[in-house]
């Protein structure tokens, strides 16, 4: 390869890659609602910060030859290009070494942290607040709570969700694969049919569906015909309106 070639195809590169990279920075992403959502947008960007470069690098590539080596007029063949030993080896172990890398970290880290019992979050039935049991169905989201009081999409109203509590859900179907998604905490679980799955949340700030479209249950499973309206109102207040809320739907009052 050419010097000639080289130093505008890396700026190129250099170019499309701040371009990535600041759209990284930028906060596009929806309210930050969890502790777990903190650590989502971050392993997010984690990931985008060192994925820009390489796509960048791609696309670069791509579009510099697209223009260096077009065909002259006349010419259908257009020039020759022929492999160059040492710079698909680098390429390999530069993006090989990348993805090795983040399937440790932050995959499995991020796993443990997530999936086991007792660590940052990823508490059990006993050491949760608030434990809710979460069913999915065609179509419809039924959340029932350890006093066996309970809300759903049918019967309408809202989640009520204490704020700086840990909340744990656990989860299944009665009838096809769903997915229990809330946006604002960056948290989404299968709801499998015969087997119980389950996710925890701590909820960080107070927020409404009606302010804040983040906070909701929504399906994130194609599941049938109204998959689309498997969404679900979330509200986080302070604990003492949390315990008012659930008192007064066991009397009915609400
Ligand atoms: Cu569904």
């Amino acid at each position: 390869m050419h010097i000639k070639h080289l130093i505008p195809a890396a700026v190129l590169w250099v170019i499309i890659t701040a371009v990535g990279e600041l759209l990284v920075i930028a906060n596009l992403y929806p309210t930050v609602g969890s502790l777990e959502a903190d650590d989502f947008d971050w392993i997010f960007r984690f990931l985008l910060a060192i994925g820009v470069p390489v796509f960048a690098f791609v696309i670069a590539a791509i579009v510099y030859s697209m223009y260096a080596f077009r065909s002259a007029k006349g010419d259908e063949m257009g020039s020759t290009i022929r492999g160059n030993g040492w710079f698909p080896r680098i390429w390999l172990i530069v993006t090989g070494g990348l993805a090795a890398f983040v399937m440790v970290f932050p995959g499995l880290t991020g796993l443990q942290k997530l999936q086991s019992d007792r660590t940052a979050y990823g508490w059990g039935d006993t050491e949760a607040d608030v434990v809710i049991h979460a069913t999915g169905a065609q179509f419809n989201w039924t959340f029932t709570f350890a006093d066996g009081t309970e809300v759903n999409i049918i019967k309408g109203k809202e989640l009520v969700l204490p704020v700086h509590q840990k909340v744990r859900f656990n989860i299944d179907s009665v009838d096809v694969v769903h997915s229990l998604w809330i946006p604002a905490f960056r948290m989404k679980i299968d709801a499998i049919p015969g087997r119980t799955t389950y996710m925890t949340v701590e909820p960080t700030v107070k927020g409404s569906y009606a302010e804040d479209q983040s906070f909701r249950v929504q399906c994130a499973e194609l599941c049938g015909l109204d998959h689309s309206v498997m969404n679900f109102p979330i509200r986080v207040v302070e604990k003492p309106e949390f315990d008012q809320w659930l008192a007064s739907l066991k009397t009915g009052a609400k």
